[in-house]
């Protein structure tokens, strides 16, 4: 038996969840769960990061005795240490407007297709290298450290880069599966501020005396890199069989793609936008950000309802409103920043010749009918661009209690839905510790094993079918 705190922060909440493992079973635990308020100072939007580390400490405070930590969260942020170790500055939120132009002026001096070549990765605008390129105080930073990195080091004294989380930096070489010296160089970013990788499942140090006092544990337990992107470790812990299955990590972004034994970096898939993030054992996740439920996230803090226990009730109106009243694009550019969704849905129907939802039910309705219209294109894109084919989709984050939005993704997709576990990333956070220290060997098994799934089946596909023949692909 072994006991390790999983320590997953999302872009709204951070939680420490106490993953149990034994005879090849493992539950799952809240120990601590505490808000994350991204702040807003001098027109720059930031991570409250120290506070994220005060509810890391609370949490394992509150988990007790445990074997080993594990630390994962959202892609592409980072802080960077000066010499002496110390943070410069803030970390900047992904959303923050710092980066606009950015992307497009490293395209034009480099080529999108040689960015491409080297890290596979989908032309988003808050990756971190373009974040490095509208950094200000460069100059002095000796390293540049992603948030679980950064709270690693806080918790261990040890500075590293988990490979998976690196995987998005726009720094990295996918098929060489290191940093790219050569494109830091080339953009006059410095590569010393690139620390060693570590692989997932390898030590990241153990816990200092101090922090290990504050947090009520004995000095030396030891912090496990885990496959510290989020979407990393939520893919890890998805309950498949066999290789012929598609994910969809559905949280604040929806993550929808395949798992490949490499990449594919054609020329289709760079226009296709699809991202070649590294998952764990080597794996490739072939995937695109589908703008997720942030846009209905936004929605509810807009009309002041984003009390938890509102949403049955919103979702049960949505589901008796009128199909396909109106749809949008979630991947439009206008739906990334914080901000008034439901105008910002409106001025898009507008835009595009439709009536605007009618009141908060169908606007619901509306977004939900729309993400899981993506979902089918984003899948069938991946499908035909690696040429591996689905029979399931496995659907893994908060978004599989949406019973809703599962049974329209099963019908828009055509496929059969698996939904669960809603805490994928924990777990996967979770058991790659625990077979780290060779308590289990195969952790999808062990999540089929134990976790609770739901099983939708697609209907009405020939409603979804004609909509989605109105749509551009
Ligand atoms: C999901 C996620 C996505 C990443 C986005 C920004 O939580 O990690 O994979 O693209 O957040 O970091």
């Amino acid at each position: 038996m072994s006991v390790h705190a999983a320590v997953d922060l999302g872009a709204s909440s951070g939680r420490v969840m106490l993953v149990r493992v034994a005879g090849g079973r493992a539950t799952l635990a809240e120990a601590h769960r505490f808000a994350n308020r991204p702040v807003r100072v001098n027109g720059t939007l930031h991570w409250d990061v120290l506070a994220l580390y005060q509810g890391v400490l609370t949490g394992l405070r509150a988990a007790g005795p445990v074997d080993s930590v594990g630390i994962d969260s959202w892609a592409v942020d980072y802080g960077l240490l000066d010499g002496d170790g110390r943070l410069i500055g803030n970390p900047v939120h992904y959303r923050d407007a710092r980066t606009a132009g950015i992307m497009e002026a490293v395209s034009a001096r480099i080529g999108a297709a040689t960015l491409y070549r080297i890290g596979g990765l989908q032309f988003l605008p808050f990756n971190t290298v373009y974040q490095l390129l509208a950094e200000p105080a460069l100059d002095r930073a000796h390293a540049m450290l992603l948030i679980p990195d950064l709270l690693a080091f806080w918790l261990t004294g040890a500075i590293g880069a988990e490979a998976t989380n690196a995987s998005t930096t726009g720094l990295y070489d996918v098929r060489a599966r290191a940093w790219s010296h050569e494109l830091a160089r080339r953009l006059d970013l410095p590569p010393a501020i690139l620390p060693p990788l570590r692989e997932p499942g390898t030590p990241a140090g153990t816990l200092r005396a101090e922090v290990a006092e504050e947090a009520g544990l004995p000095g030396g337990v030891e912090v496990t890199a885990v496959a510290s992107h989020d979407t990393a470790s939520a893919v890890a812990a998805v309950p498949a069989t066999g290789d012929r299955f598609a994910y969809i990590s559905s949280g604040t972004w929806s993550l929808v793609g395949l798992e490949l034994p490499g990449p594919v970096l054609t020329e289709e898939s760079r226009l296709a936008n699809f991202t070649n993030e590294g998952g764990l054992d080597g794996t490739i996740r072939y995937l695109r950000n589908v703008m997720g439920l942030w846009i209905l996230q936004e929605c509810l803090r807009a009309w002041g309802e984003d009390e938890p226990s509102r949403l049955p009730g919103l979702l049960a109106a949505a589901g008796q409103a009128p199909p396909f009243a109106a749809l949008i694009d979630p991947d439009d550019p206008a739906f990334l920043p914080p901000g008034d969704m439901p105008a910002r849905i409106a001025a898009y129907c507008r835009r595009t010749g439709q009536r605007p939802p009618d009141g908060r039910a169908a606007t619901v309705r509306c977004v939900l009918e729309s993400l899981a219209l993506a979902y089918r294109r984003t899948l069938r894109a991946a499908v035909r661009l690696s040429g591996r084919d689905a029979e399931v989709v496995h659907l893994v984050g908060g978004g599989a209690r949406n019973t809703l939005l599962c049974q329209m993704t099963a019908d828009a997709t055509g496929l059969p839905v698996i939904a669960g576990p809603v805490e994928a990333a924990a777990l996967g956070n979770g058991l790659v510790q625990a077979r780290a220290r060779g308590e289990i060997d195969d952790i999808r098994e062990v999540v089929r094993r134990g976790e609770p799934l739901r099983t939708f089946h697609p209907r009405q596909e020939a409603a979804w079918d004609r909509v989605a023949a109105r749509l551009p692909d």
